[in-house]
């Protein structure tokens, strides 16, 4: 570029030189003075018309010029911004081949959607994968149900424990309340009971008549079943015991009634003879006293035993008496006997198991047909009319593992047994 402008300098200035010289020319101006002038003028008028064309030119030239500058100036920003262009476009490029040479250097991604189609493939050629997948089904069905037993079992245990609870609770309030009862009334009831004895005595004393059994106070109008004071020998010698006041018609006097194991009744013969525990509780109301209230006349005997699920069965025998202690307290026991326990004491079908006609024995006296002594053999300890030896022992240990042939074979042991009584009643 800048030797094309020097160029066109040059061809500009050469006219400028070709012009001095001309007017500036030596030819002989005496022969020629005319001719010259008019060649002169001639001459300055195509110099004059050259100068003017040149003029002209140089101003083309000029402009020429200025627009080539303009062009090489435009042309030098389009090449400044396509420079710029280009470094850009460069940039990115180094990006992208950084990008493209990271991503080659990561095998591990590789790696690891080979090992995923590698499954995936094996997964498609395993032949049991149906099977699993139907057992997995089973196993997620069978684990549902058992999650909604669980929750059943959870809600009902929920419940169960509540109503232990409440239970509870209730139990203690009844507890509390008899507790509160007693401490309020236990001494009223002992007022009452001397009361009652005072006034039956001086009954006694005015009518010279005593209540012998239950079936007196029954027709005194007792109907309410509990422990009331009996006269059985005649004599102001008292005991207390526990009337059934509604069974068969009501008057019957327990001559044995046991509701727990607070009473043993692994007891000597004098113990049986005189009677022994408490007539609220648990006790025998004693040999002496059986015969006072069974000699001489018909009485009855009717045996219950409860069990802890609540039931209860019986037995009633129409006769039943026992001698006195010069006879060893023998028990006479006659039929018919009717109930639900079964006839294990009269009639039993073994002459070794039938009771009527057998002593009493107790630990501590062997009245029995056994070699040894069926009262106090082994664990079976306690008062009965024992044979050889027995079918029935309402007397034996209450321990529910030792309590030997209660009511046999109705009641085998003492296991499911609650409570027992027998009780007797004057025909
Ligand atoms: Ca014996």
């Amino acid at each position: 570029m800048m030797m094309f402008l020097v160029l066109v300098l040059l061809f500009i200035s050469i006219p400028q030189v070709r012009t001095g010289s001309l007017l500036t020319g030596t030819n002989d101006p005496n022969s020629t003075a005319l001719y010259n002038n008019r060649r002169d003028v001639q001459e300055i008028d195509v110099l004059r018309q050259i100068i003017n064309q040149e003029t002209l030119i140089r101003v083309s030239l000029v402009n020429d010029v200025r627009a080539a500058v303009d062009d090489v100036n435009s042309v030098k920003r389009n090449m400044t911004s396509t420079e710029t262009t280009v470094s850009s476009l460069q940039q990115t490029l180094n990006g992208l081949k950084s990008q493209v040479d990271s991503l080659k250097r990561d095998t591990t991604l590789a790696q690891k959607v080979e090992t995923l189609q590698w499954q995936v493939y094996t997964l498609r050629q395993d032949r049991t994968l149906e099977h699993r997948v139907e057992t997995l089904e089973r196993q997620v069905s069978t684990l549902s149900q058992d999650n909604a037993l669980q929750r059943k079992l959870e809600i009902l245990q929920k419940k169960v424990d509540s109503l232990t609870e409440e239970q509870k609770r209730e139990n203690n309030n009844y507890q509390k309340k008899i507790q509160e009862f007693k401490r309020k009334f236990s001494r009223k009831i002992a007022d009452v009971y001397d009361l009652l004895n005072n006034r039956t005595l001086k009954t006694v004393q005015k009518d010279a008549k005593l209540n012998k059994d239950c079936q007196d106070h029954y027709i005194e109008g007792q109907t309410q079943s509990g422990v009331y004071v009996v006269y059985p020998f005649h004599n102001e010698t008292q005991v207390r015991v526990y009337c059934d006041m509604e069974t068969e018609s009501g008057g019957w006097t327990a001559i044995q009634k046991r509701v727990s194991g607070s009473v043993s009744f692994d007891r000597t013969w004098a113990e049986y003879k005189n009677g022994f525990g408490n007539a609220n509780d648990s006790y025998w109301i004693g040999n002496d006293v059986i015969h006072e209230l069974t000699k001489g006349r018909n009485s009855s005997l009717y045996v219950s035993i409860t069990f802890r699920n609540g039931t209860t069965l019986y037995e009633l025998y129409q006769l039943f008496s026992i001698a006195d202690e010069s006879d060893n307290y023998r028990l006479l026991l006659g039929g018919p006997a009717t109930g639900t326990l079964g006839d294990s004491m009269l009639n039993t079908g073994s002459p070794y198991s039938d009771l009527s006609g057998m002593s009493f024995s107790t630990p501590d006296r062997d009245n029995d047909r056994y070699r040894f002594n069926c009262a106090a053999y082994s664990t079976r300890r306690g008062g009965w009319w024992f044979n050889f030896c027995h079918r029935t022992f309402l007397n034996g240990q209450w321990s529910p593992e030792s309590w030997y042939r209660p009511w046999y074979p109705t009641v085998r042991s003492g296991t499911s047994v609650r409570g027992t009584m027998m009780m007797i009643k004057r025909h």
